[in-house]
């Protein structure tokens, strides 16, 4: 009696968690995306007039103030940079943050965003003319709709003034589960659940209820 009544328990949690692995990450906590979990690489130019590709996205929170330093910013003397986010993991994505310069001359003038999932098909654009920015640096905060299921993020920005100068870009999601390794969960718990159903054959049968 006991035997059956657990394979009729783990058969519902079988279809529980399946269920749960295709329904998607309906409870995941919004993440902010920074050097800790992301990383970024520099396109074109060459190579930045000022600052590290790192400082690019090496603010701690979306609250957080960058102050302008040499160690803080980014500087290119031209007119725009492109760069390259690799999330490490698969975002559904609803926040762009964006740390601008302060100086009219200076300053990024404009976004062009497109963003990829995991086999580098566009899952959709976002473009925005930011606000200038104030010393120190704050973020602006920019709603991302429908744009999911992201991996790499490729970025155009822009300056009408010969430079490119901004302080930080960051980013906020929600991870989703890896599809291989839902389906490594799923494979699993139907083998077991196979194994047990080849058992209970041995045994007289009873339905669940
Ligand atoms: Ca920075
Ligand atoms: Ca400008």
């Amino acid at each position: 009696m006991g035997y059956r009544r657990s394979l009729c328990a783990g058969a519902t949690t079988l279809a529980l968690l399946i269920s749960i692995s295709l329904a998607g990450p309906t409870n995941a906590t919004p993440v902010y995306l920074n050097d800790q979990n992301i990383s970024v690489l520099l396109v074109s130019p060459a190579s930045l007039t000022g600052g590290t590709v790192d400082n690019l996205i090496d603010a701690d929170s979306p609250s957080a103030t960058d102050a302008h330093t040499q160690a803080t910013h980014v500087w290119v003397s031209g007119d725009s940079l492109e760069l390259r986010f690799d999330l490490q993991g698969i975002y559904n994505l609803e926040i762009f943050h964006f740390w601008n310069y302060f100086e009219e001359s200076f300053d990024v003038d404009s976004i062009d965003l497109t963003f990829l999932d995991a086999s580098e098909s566009s899952v959709g654009t976002f473009s925005a003319t930011p606000a200038l920015g104030i010393h120190p640096s704050e973020a602006e905060n920019f709603s991302l709709v429908g744009i999911e299921n992201v991996r790499f993020v490729n970025a155009l920005l822009a300056g009408s003034n010969d430079q490119v100068d901004f302080q930080n870009i960051g980013f906020t999601g929600t991870l989703i589960p890896e599809p291989s390794t839902a389906l490594l969960v799923g494979l699993g718990l139907s083998a077991t659940a196979l194994e047990r159903r080849r058992s209970a054959r041995r045994r007289p049968t009873r339905r669940c209820s």
